[in-house]
C-alpha cells in the first residue's frame, strides 16, 4: 500500500522542484543548502528514505536519564563528599537525580530503592550500607529491567542480581593499613582496631586485608565499631585509652573521621602526637590535618568522587553499550612528608 501511494507524491515533488530550480536565479552555495534535507540531524531522520533499512536507534543522553541514588547516610567527611559528587555531576549533565538520605538504616534504602523502581527510573546506582540482604530488592530491580550498579561499598548477593561495581578495594585498603603498621613497629606491639559500621563491605574488607598482613609480632589487643561516626567512635577510644593504658602502640582506624575522635581522646588523656603510630583511611582534608598536627603516619586513600564514573556507566547501560562487571578506584597512601603540601588540593 505505501509503496503505491509513494511513487506518484514522489513525482509530483521531483517535477514541482525541477520547477523551482528552473524559475530560481543562479545557485549559489548558501541558497543550496537549505534545500538540502540532511543539514540537520533532525531533518535527516525523517527523510530517511530506504525502507529496508533498520530504523534509526534512539541514542540517549544525559538529559534522558533518571538516576536514582539511595545514598546510605552523612556519617563522614567522605561520604558528604560523595553526596556532593552525585549532586554536582547530576547538575554538570543535567541527569535527572532522585536522591535520598538512609540515615544508616538498610530498611530505608530498601524503601527508596523500592520507590524508584515504581517509578520507574533508568538506572539504580545502590551504596550499600552493610552488605547483606540486598537480594529481593535487587530481584525486584531485575524484574522490573532496571539495572542496579552497586557503588562503593560490596554486596553479598548473586552477582547476576546487579550489572556491575563501582568503588574501592576494601581489602586493599586493608593490606595498605597493615603494611604501614608492619613498617611503623618492626619490632612489633599491641595495635587496637576501632572498625566502621558493622557488616558493611568497608570495614569486613578493611578489618580482613589488616589481619592478613600484619607481621607475626604485632597484636591485635581489641577491636570495636565506631560505625565510621567520630560521635560514636569517641567513647570507644576514651574506654580503649583507659583499658590499654600504657600498653598502646598503635590504631588502625577505618576512617579520618572516627581517627579525628580518637585524637580528641589521646589529647584528652596526656598523650602527645606520635606516643601511639595511627593509620586512618580516606584521605579526607581532616586527615591531612591530623598528618601535618603529627598524629597520623600513614592515610590510606579512599575517593568518594564516584559520580562522574557512575553516570558514565548508566548511559554505557541506556544505549545498551557492555559495560565492565567491577570497576575499582585506583588509590594512594598519604604521608605526613608532603602532607601540608597537598591539603590545598584536597576535594574533600
Ligand atoms: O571510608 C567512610 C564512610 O564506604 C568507603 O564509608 C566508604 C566508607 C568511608 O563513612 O568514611
Amino acid at each position: 500500500m505505501k509503496s503505491t501511494k509513494v511513487l506518484p507524491v514522489l513525482v509530483m515533488v521531483l517535477i514541482l522542484l525541477a520547477t523551482l530550480v528552473g524559475c530560481a536565479p543562479a545557485v549559489t552555495p548558501e541558497s543550496a543548502q537549505p534545500a538540502a534535507p540532511v543539514a540537520t540531524e533532525k531533518s535527516a531522520e525523517p527523510v530517511a528514505p530506504a525502507a529496508t533499512e533498520a530504523p534509526a536507534k534512539t541514542v540517549y543522553t544525559y538529559a534522558d536519564m533518571t538516576l536514582c541514588y539511595p545514598q546510605l547516610g552523612a556519617e563522614s567527611d567522605w561520604r558528604t563528599a560523595n553526596t556532593a559528587s552525585f549532586k554536582e555531576t547530576a547538575a554538570e549533565l543535567g541527569v535527572n537525580l532522585i536522591f535520598s538520605d538512609a540515615q544508616q538504616k538498610q530498611e530505608n534504602q530498601i524503601s527508596a530503592m523500592r520507590a524508584c523502581i515504581q517509578q520507574e527510573v533508568d538506572v539504580i546506582a545502590l551504596p550499600p550500607v552493610v552488605e547483606d540482604g540486598w537480594d529481593a530488592v535487587l530481584q525486584e530491580a531485575k524484574d522490573a529491567g532496571i539495572p542496579v550498579i552497586i557503588v562503593d561499598r560490596s554486596v553479598s548477593a548473586d552477582k547476576s542480581l546487579y550489572v556491575s561495581h563501582i568503588g574501592s578495594d576494601m581489602v586493599l585498603e586493608g593490606r595498605k593499613a597493615g603494611e604501614e603498621m608492619n613498617k611503623l613497629l618492626p619490632n612489633g606491639g599491641n595495635v587496637l582496631e576501632i572498625s566502621g559500621t558493622t557488616g558493611s563491605g568497608a570495614a569486613v574488607g578493611r578489618a580482613q586485608g589488616f589481619r592478613e598482613t600484619l607481621n607475626a609480632n604485632i597484636t591485635i589487643l581489641d577491636s570495636q565499631t565506631g560505625n565510621f561516626n567520630p560521635t560514636e567512635a569517641k567513647p570507644v577510644a576514651e574506654a580503649f585509652l583507659k583499658k590499654y593504658e600504657g600498653q598502646i602502640d598503635g590504631f588502625f582506624i577505618h576512617n579520618d573521621g572516627m581517627a579525628e575522635a580518637v585524637v580528641e581522646a589521646m589529647k584528652a588523656a596526656g598523650l602527645q602526637p606520635g606516643d601511639v603510630k595511627m593509620i586512618s583511611v580516606d584521605g579526607t582534608r581532616g586527615g591531612f590535618q591530623m598528618m601535618i598536627d603529627g598524629w597520623v603516619q600513614a592515610d590510606v586513600e579512599c575517593n568518594p568522587l564516584l559520580g562522574p564514573q557512575v553516570m558514565e556507566m548508566a548511559l554505557m547501560l541506556m544505549n545498551g553499550e557492555e559495560i565492565e562487571a567491577e570497576v575499582l578506584t585506583n588509590e594512594t597512601v598519604y604521608y605526613p612528608d608532603n602532607a601540608a603540601e597537598l591539603l590545598p588540593t584536597r576535594k574533600y
